[in-house]
């Protein structure tokens, strides 16, 4: 299991959002729970003025609360004045959320209230819990594995009807179910060749063996798909990357403009206006996007203007799709250009034999813009091995073509049952192991190697163990939850 150990402090936050409202929601967790809201807690009458209990009459004895029954409270300082009335329910551990004693107030919505309320805890030896701390302890004592608590995030995150769907999904554990499959799988082969090295005196020929070979193609199969339901979970929840990169003036910063739906970005008819590279999350009918324009590519003297194109190249290169803009009017770029034209135009820009430059033509699609200057009505071509739209940012034509041919690369209205939120920490993870297994596969295929084909479906349980949990750093632990919101 992990490294890190849950300490044994009670922590204390509100779990409804800061501000105004009907409820505000306090929760406790940790051994002295129970111990913190019997100070602060005092049943009394309830509203009807009817008694619930002789117990729950008397102010000097400690309040026995009901596990999992919401009693009716009031809520008093160390000085026995009166803060608050409302609910209080006790879940004593282990069959709570974090699998500790936990202890929810529901009492007024306001700020100072819920403050001072707070404030009463803290004096008793609680502590303000960390963001994501309640969801930590949760991990660590096996209420969830990580793909679950990830997807909490996820689920109060999502920006989308559908992104929320994905994201409970993970969180009933479909992802982590596919996960462990593949676990399994992977174990089970790899104990069956370790059993076989085991004894060298039989002579095994694992190539010849049909379990390992079949079992091998059926495990990178299943790789495969889950990889790619994660990636499509990735790309809904954190959503698409969308680069808009191309020379200097080809109305870049327009199309942002058009894509935001607001003037986000500076649109000068000088050359080089954008210096550095500006990000913006768009929606495109509850698909999440960022898009990121970026300075013109050119050779510049300038050093601030080559800083900025440093910065667009780091940005084409981690981008998920590249929206490279041509002046159609300028550049002398027809409707039937191809693969082979943007390879060259590229080139020009590239100044160098970037080894990746495949990689990212395969992400290219080229916006032809400015076509108000040939007067051409707007478009979408899809040449052989290259789509082309074809729009006039200034004049807000073709937008609609553009948004609806990114909804289609990203699959975005088949999205079946079957998916659900995923990270890129995750597909990083898949990826990972997919590769693992090839190479054994390889090892096997090429030498016959038993022992490294071992060691490499080793290495591909490593890499699947950190998406649920089960090997994870302290490291990433943190970083992951850290950026939870306080109170989850
Ligand atoms: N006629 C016409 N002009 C356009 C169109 N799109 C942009 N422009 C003009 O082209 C000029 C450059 O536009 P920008 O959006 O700043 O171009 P850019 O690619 O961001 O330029 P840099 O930031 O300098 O790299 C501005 O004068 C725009 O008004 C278009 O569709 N038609
Ligand atoms: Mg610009």
């Amino acid at each position: 299991m992990t490294i890190l150990s849950a300490d044994s402090d009670t922590i204390i936050a509100q779990a409804t959002p800061p501000g105004r409202g009907g409820v505000g929601i306090l929760r406790l967790s940790g051994p002295r729970s129970l111990e913190f809201a019997q100070a602060v807690v005092r049943f009394t009458k309830s509203k009807s003025s009817k008694v619930t209990s002789t117990q729950e009459m008397t102010s000097d004895v400690k309040p026995q609360l009901k596990p999992r029954f919401a009693h009716f409270a009031q809520f008093f300082d160390k000085k026995n004045d009166l803060i608050d009335e409302g609910i209080v329910l006790y879940f004593p551990g282990p069959n709570s959320f974090t699998g500790e004693d936990v202890v929810e107030l529901q009492g007024h919505g306001g700020p100072v209230v819920l403050d001072f309320l707070i404030q009463q805890f803290l004096d008793l030896g609680a502590r303000i819990a960390r963001p994501g701390e309640f969801s930590e302890r949760a991990f660590l004592n096996d209420k969830l594995d990580l793909i679950q608590a990830e997807a909490i995030a996820d689920l109060i995150d999502s920006s989308s009807t559908q992104a929320a769907r994905s994201a409970v999904r993970s969180l009933s554990g479909e992802f982590s179910n596919q996960i462990n499959q593949l676990l399994e799988s992977l174990i089970t082969l790899r104990l069956y060749i370790e059993a076989a090295i085991d004894f060298p005196e039989e002579e095994i020929d694992f190539l010849a063996d049909s379990k390992v070979t079949k079992g091998l193609d059926e495990i990178v199969l299943r790789i495969t798909s889950v990889l790619q339901t994660a990636n499509q979970g990735a790309l809904l929840q954190e959503g698409m990357r969308v680069v808009i990169a191309g020379r200097p003036n080809a109305g870049k910063s327009s199309l942002l403009n058009c894509l935001a739906g607001e003037n986000r970005a500076i649109v000068t008819a000088l050359a080089g206006t954008t210096r550095d590279v500006l990000r913006e999350k768009i929606n495109i009918d509850g698909m999440p996007l960022h898009i990121i324009d970026t300075a013109g590519l050119r050779t510049s003297p300038d050093e601030i203007e080559q800083e900025g194109i440093k910065r667009a190249w780091q940005e084409i290169e981690l981008a998920d799709q590249i929206l490279l803009v041509v002046d159609a009017s300028g550049d002398n770029i027809g409707k039937n250009v191809s693969m082979d034209n943007v390879q060259a135009l590229w080139q020009e820009m590239v100044f160098s034999d970037k080894i990746w430059a495949d990689k990212i033509l395969k992400k290219i699609i080229l916006i032809r813009n400015k076509i108000d200057l040939l007067k051409e009505s707007p478009t979408e071509i899809e040449n052989t091995d290259l789509t082309v739209i074809c729009l006039s940012a200034k004049n807000n034509k073709g937008i609609d073509i553009l948004r609806n041919h990114l909804k289609k690369i990203m699959g975005f209205k088949n999205l079946g049952q079957g998916q659900f939120s995923a990270r890129r920490r995750h597909t990083d993870a898949i990826e990972r192991a997919l590769k693992f297994v090839k190479a054994g596969e390889e090892q096997l295929l090429n030498a016959g190697a038993g022992e490294l084909l071992a060691e490499d479906l080793k290495q591909a349980q490593n890499c699947l163990s950190e998406i649920t949990g089960e090997f994870t750093s302290d490291d990433l632990l943190g970083r992951i939850f850290s950026s939870f919101c306080i109170g989850k």
